[in-house]
Parts: structure tokens; C-alpha cells; sequence
């Protein structure tokens, strides 16, 4: 009796239990995608893996493999191998800065595994070793800024002091944002720069190298600008320019980058002067991609997104109410 059990079930398992032959298990049937995101470093980037995460769900038919690598490229490296080791069917990949990509993007391209950039790029002698680009022209970001304090200044003959807190070195981010103001310097011969500052796009470590460098000026030393490359340089430098006594809308004008909820509401108070848009919500957009792909279709290769600028004058609290980062 038992052997007759044990032939049954094996008859069973070796049928498929009854399924048809077309029917393939239901974890076959999920598109694999394998994301490397840089870290959790700004409020923009928590709302870009939240995009992501929001998109790439068993719902909808993905299953998600996502890795933060804390800032460190290495981490990125290692984990754009594993997806390959894993076969994924995608690999999503913001890579934290432009160069020392060739040999991993070969990989993947090797095993037939397309490559989705998003927010910031590569630099790569071979363009074929990524299927597209999703992003923003962050030269232009920069572009607004310098435009803004163009206006601003523009019957001052007098010297406008700026000082410039960096993002990431390296990063498409940093380098546009700065590309940006280095063209205005060069423009404008009475805008002085005071310092640049590396403040790694995060809030802390802004506070700390901008309350050491204000700690090093003489007290009658006037700022007209602070640069910062994203929101949270802003917050972190607004701290600092506090502590130090200065007043962020009347001697200092604070102008940064992705215009996130709370960088709207200090904004609206006037601490910050100007906050480019930079939007982080592009998970839909990758999806698109992938889509596009899985219908056998090449995607097209850049694609930029529509962005705003805001200050005081054209912000609603409508506008911050609404704002979903
Ligand atoms: O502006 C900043 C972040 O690369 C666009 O990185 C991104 C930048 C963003 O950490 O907040």
C-alpha cells in the first residue's frame, strides 16, 4: 500500500500535479529587478527608494531586490555582481559617481542583463552598456540658480561674497550643480568666492564644516549667498549660519537643490531664498523602461524630466500640502 502512495505522488510531481504544460509556476511569471540605490544620504533619496519600491511590488507582478550601499561605491559594485550571480532580469543601478564602471557594466552586458540608469550617470567609454538613462539635467538645475542670483544681484557693482557647499565628488549631481556656478564666477567678475565646502549632500556633515569654517571669519564678514548642492546641505548650513548669528533671508540668501516638502516650508518662511526642483519620484518611469523592453521594443535612451523653481513669491501652502516628499 505504501509503495502505491509513494507511486501515486511521484506519477503526481512528475505530471505537474495536473497543471498544463504551458503553466509555469507563479514565481516564473514575476520580472526580477535588482536596484542599487546610493544610500539614504537626503531626504530626496529616501523618496527615490520609496518611488521604487512603490513601484516594483509582487502586486504588480516584480519581485525587488534592493540594496543601499551606504555610500560607498564598492558596496554598488558588489551588489550589481550578485544580481548577475542571481540572474535578475533588470538591474537598476544610481550610481553614486560618474567613473570606475566599465568592467561591472560589461558584466552585466555579457550576461545579457540590461542596465537602467536613474538620477545620476556613468561615465563609460561604450554607451551601449546601459540600456537608458532616466534623470535630470542637473547643468541645468545649476543654470536656474545662477540665473536667479544673475537677477538678484544685477545692479550690485559691488562684490557678491558666495560661499559653496559641494555634494558627493564626483557625483552628476555635484558636477553640474557646480559646473553651473563655476560658469557664473567666471561671468561675473564681482562674485567672490569665499570657500567651497565639501558637505556630502547630507545635512550633518554640512553643519559641521560650515559652523568650523564660520567659526574662522571675522565677525563684520558679510555672505550674500550660500550655495548648497541639495535640501539638506541647506538645513545643515542654516543651523550653522544661526549659531553664528546671521540671519538666513535678510543678510544671506540660501538657494538649493530638489525642493522637497521641508525645503518648501523654509522657503515659505524665507530662511531659503530659491530651491530648484529636482524630482525623485521616477520609479513609474523606469517602469516604463522595463515595459518597454519586455515588449521587445527599444526604450529610448535619455530621458529628462520637467522641473521647476521656487521662492517665496509664486509658493502656496497648497503647493507644500500636495508636495509627496
Ligand atoms: O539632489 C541629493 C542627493 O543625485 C539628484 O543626490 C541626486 C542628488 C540629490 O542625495 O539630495
Amino acid at each position: 500500500m505504501k509503495r502505491l502512495i509513494c507511486l501515486i505522488l511521484s506519477l503526481l510531481l512528475l505530471t505537474g500535479c495536473g497543471k498544463s504544460e504551458t503553466e509555469q509556476p507563479e514565481e516564473e511569471k514575476l520580472i526580477v529587478v535588482g536596484i542599487s540605490q546610493v544610500g539614504a544620504e537626503s531626504d530626496w533619496r529616501v523618496a527615490n527608494s520609496e518611488s521604487m519600491k512603490s513601484v516594483f511590488t509582487e502586486e504588480r507582478d516584480y519581485r525587488l531586490l534592493f540594496e543601499d550601499a551606504r555610500q560607498i561605491q564598492e558596496n554598488q559594485i558588489i551588489a550589481v555582481r550578485r544580481f548577475i550571480q542571481q540572474r535578475v532580469d533588470y538591474i537598476v543601478l544610481m550610481p553614486l559617481s560618474e567613473t570606475g564602471w566599465d568592467s561591472v557594466l560589461q558584466e552585466a552586458w555579457d550576461a545579457g542583463i540590461p542596465v537602467i540608469l536613474v538620477d545620476r550617470m556613468v561615465d563609460v567609454e561604450d554607451d551601449s552598456l546601459y540600456a537608458a538613462h532616466v534623470g535630470s539635467d542637473f547643468y541645468a538645475q545649476g543654470r536656474k540658480a545662477v540665473t536667479w542670483m544673475e537677477r538678484k544681484f544685477r545692479n550690485s557693482s559691488e562684490a557678491v561674497n558666495i560661499v559653496h557647499i559641494q555634494g558627493t565628488p564626483g557625483s552628476t549631481a555635484q558636477l553640474g550643480r557646480t559646473n553651473a556656478l563655476e560658469d557664473g564666477l567666471t561671468a561675473h567678475e564681482n562674485w567672490n568666492l569665499l570657500a567651497r565646502l565639501d558637505g556630502d549632500f547630507t545635512q550633518a556633515k554640512t553643519y559641521e564644516v560650515m559652523s568650523r569654517y564660520l567659526g574662522t571669519l571675522p565677525p563684520e564678514q558679510g555672505i550674500d549667498v550660500v550655495y548648497c548642492e541639495n535640501d539638506n546641505e541647506a538645513f545643515g548650513a542654516i543651523e550653522a549660519l544661526e549659531r553664528y548669528g546671521y540671519q538666513c533671508g535678510t543678510d544671506v540668501n540660501v538657494i538649493c537643490f530638489d525642493a522637497t516638502r521641508n525645503a518648501l516650508k523654509l522657503c515659505m518662511e524665507g530662511k531659503i531664498a530659491l530651491t530648484v526642483e529636482c524630482n525623485p519620484l521616477l520609479g513609474p518611469l523606469v517602469e516604463e523602461i522595463i515595459q518597454t523592453m519586455e515588449a521587445g521594443q527599444i526604450p529610448q535612451k535619455q530621458h529628462y524630466i520637467e522641473e521647476k523653481q521656487f521662492t517665496s513669491r509664486n509658493l502656496t501652502q497648497q503647493i507644500i500640502d500636495s508636495r509627496e516628499y
